[in-house]
């Protein structure tokens, strides 16, 4: 689920899954704090930043993300960060599952083997940019538009939307995601985070993007 076209006020949008369910490869405790604390943080800055400025009420989470540049300066950021922060941890939370199939199928298993040969070859190359994050971020699997895979790491709470790209499996290396469990050991945190991705979500995602595609191509 994704507020990105719901308006003021936003919501904690909540977990699909128990608490614990993400057990071994995420603790509870980590999920508690990262859910109830760090998100919920991002949905009452954003609240409130629109209770004070609110002509903004009418704005979509899409709108904040995207026309960000109309904002004036001052306030521009605390725009940005918590809009980002709330749609981020929402990609991040609803893109894993504990009931996870340990690969995609179909078209998006083609597009796996087009663009990056192999499952193994996209972990790896995953890893290195989710190791690769200075700081904090993020690592991100998305469809383009034109129906690629791409891997983008961006930082602090940007996000893919102004680029039209779609998540399909979502990394928060944030220390918050992972210091509790893996202290330091991101290379861990990354390994077992892998086993939670929901392949049949990232699929439909996928086949949404490519079938517009083709009907483009067809109409045209
Ligand atoms: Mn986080």
């Amino acid at each position: 689920m994704s507020s990105l076209f719901k308006t003021y006020p936003f919501e904690l949008e909540p977990l699909e899954y128990d608490v614990n369910a993400l057990e071994p490869y995420i603790d509870t405790k980590t999920v508690e704090i990262h859910h109830g604390r760090h998100q919920q943080n991002y949905v009452n800055t954003l609240n409130a930043a629109i209770e004070e400025n609110p002509e903004y009420k009418e704005w979509t989470l899409d709108d904040f993300l995207r026309k960000n540049i109309q904002i004036p300066s001052d306030i521009r950021d605390v725009f940005a960060r918590n809009a980002g922060g709330v749609y981020n941890h929402e990609q991040y939370f609803s893109m894993m599952t504990p009931n996870a199939p340990v690969e995609p199928e179909g078209e998006l298993a083609d597009a796996v083997k087009d663009f990056y040969g192999s499952m193994e070859n996209l972990k790896a190359e995953m890893k290195r940019e989710a190791l690769s994050v200075f700081g904090s971020g993020y690592a991100c699997l998305v469809v383009t538009p034109q129906s690629w895979l791409q891997i983008i790491t961006f930082a602090n709470q940007d996000t893919p939307v102004p680029y039209n790209f779609k998540p399909l499996a979502v990394i928060d290396v944030w220390e918050h995601a992972y210091y509790l469990g893996y202290q330091n050991k991101r290379a861990d945190y990354f390994d077992n985070w892998w086993n939670l991705i929901d392949w049949k979500k990232a699929e439909e995602i996928f086949e949404e993007v490519n079938t517009k595609n083709k009907k483009f191509e067809f109409d045209i």
